[in-house]
């Protein structure tokens, strides 16, 4: 039995499927997680010893690579100066200065330790500002586990939903409607049907969790519009695109198509931590300041600000922050793609890929999906067909088909070149 197998074994006996959260299971793809021993740049090892070339990136964070000097030294100092003190630092406000920085829709935010924490809590001040209980998500959008978010589409368009997941009560699930990602008319029918009852619309502006898809202009334009419209906050759930796709996140992706553009509320994840548990959720000042302690929307966290995910966070910023950096690694994650795409099509499979910044998709279908039908309508056979072909020859694809992919700044064009390579063999 190889290492991870008995690794796996041993850990399905104390911990349920063997894994602290369900993707790592490889229940989709099938096979054997890799029980991970260390990382380093572009790669990571397993149990038994061999080397990945690593595209989940610990599912968006790692965008400088596993063990960036600069950002180890940050930890280590910190960690040397004490983990938790349960009490405000100078450094947490460094680090909120620095998101709030790039990201011009926010005058405050919060800090909290998952970016499941933080959607639940911009749902809840969401909630709370207005004094309103709907809200509007859409299928295929993924905010994390709390449970007004574990909800489907309901039977008729602009329904109330039905929960996703057991123990989410049929009364919390009523009040969120999930709609068709991309579909301006279900849009239109939903603000009709519940005009000026919706507290928010959330949504991901670019689906991460449909693997890679983009909301369109027009779609976004009008979401945009009929919010305002209606008192609605449209709430961006930045936490795989910011500081990913771009500096300022997808919302300077669509600050530049759609003029002026501005969500009401962000949150953010994953890279703002650096690998450290550590997220944020940020509005407006009248929006932000009904929080506790100034204002009756409770929420709080003994990790949250945690001193040493804060340094992580804030070193890694510095790095990304640098000139040029997103420029050189959206290039890198083009190279990917377009890789990956052209030794597609000399094995005359089909397959299409998009990429933001240092974000990636790609797709066994022809064109590429804009909803959660489309997505799942692509060929799931061939894709873990494929994502093993690439295991096998050491690269770490995400094990699932709706799950997005990561470059870093740690990964050369000869990574991608081996990639590629290792594409068409598997592709043949
Ligand atoms: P966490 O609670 O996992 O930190 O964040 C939840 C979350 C919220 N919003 C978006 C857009 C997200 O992508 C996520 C988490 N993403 C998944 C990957 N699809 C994390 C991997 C996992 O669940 O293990």
């Amino acid at each position: 039995m190889s290492t991870n197998q008995a690794l796996f074994e041993r850990a399905q006996r104390v911990i349920p499927g063997g894994v602290n959260s369900p993707v790592r299971a490889f229940r989709a793809v099938g096979g054997t997680p890799r029980f991970i021993t260390r990382a380093q740049g572009a790669y990571l090892w397993d149990a038994e010893e061999k080397r990945y070339t690593d595209y989940i990136g610990s599912w968006g964070p790692m965008i400088l690579g596993h063990g960036h000097p600069a950002v180890l030294d940050a930890v280590q100092r910190a960690a040397a100066e004490g983990l938790s003190f349960g009490a405000p630092t100078e450094r947490e406000i460094e680090l909120a200065e620095a998101i709030l920085a790039q990201v011009p829709s926010m005058e405050q935010l919060r800090l909290v330790s998952s970016g499941t924490e933080a959607g639940m809590s911009a749902l809840r001040l969401a909630r709370g500002a207005t004094g309103r209980s709907k809200i509007v998500k859409f299928e295929g959008c993924y905010h994390g586990h709390a449970d007004a978010l574990l909800v489907k589409a309901g039977s008729g368009l602009a329904t109330f939903g039905h929960p996703t997941s057991a123990g989410v009560p049929p009364e919390v699930a009523q009040h969120t409607i999930v709609l068709p990602y991309n579909d301006v008319a279900a849009l239109e029918a939903a603000f009709d049907a519940h005009s000026r009852q919706l507290a928010c619309v959330m949504i991901e502006p670019i689906a991460g969790n449909m693997n890679f898809v983009r909301a369109g202009v027009p779609f976004m334009k009008r979401l945009r519009e009929l919010c305002s419209r209606d008192g609605t906050l449209l709430v961006f759930d930045e936490v795989m695109t910011g500081f990913r796709v771009a500096l300022g996140g997808a919302q300077a992706v669509y600050r530049g198509l759609i003029p002026g553009f501005q969500p009401d509320m962000s949150v953010f994840g994953k890279v703002i931590g650096g690998g450290m548990p550590l997220a944020a959720f940020g509005g407006k000042k009248d929006v932000m300041s009904q929080l506790a302690p100034l204002g009756p929307v409770y929420q709080a966290g003994t990790l949250s600000g945690n001193p040493v995910a804060t340094a992580c966070g804030l070193a890694t910023l510095r790095e990304i922050a640098r000139p040029d950096f997103f420029e050189a690694l959206a290039q890198r994650t083009r190279a990917l793609v377009q890789g990956l795409s052209a030794a597609a099509r000399e094995a005359d499979v089909p397959f299409c890929g998009d990429s933001e910044g240092g974000m990636f998709g790609f797709f066994f279908a022809r064109a590429l999906p804009q909803d959660y039908g489309a997505v799942m309508a692509t060929d799931k056979e061939r894709f873990n067909r494929f994502f093993h072909a690439m295991l096998d020859r050491g690269v770490y694809l995400a094990p699932a088909l709706y799950e997005a992919g990561f470059v870093s700044a740690a990964h050369t064009e000869a990574d991608i070149d081996a990639t590629v390579a290792s594409a068409r063999e598997a592709f043949a």
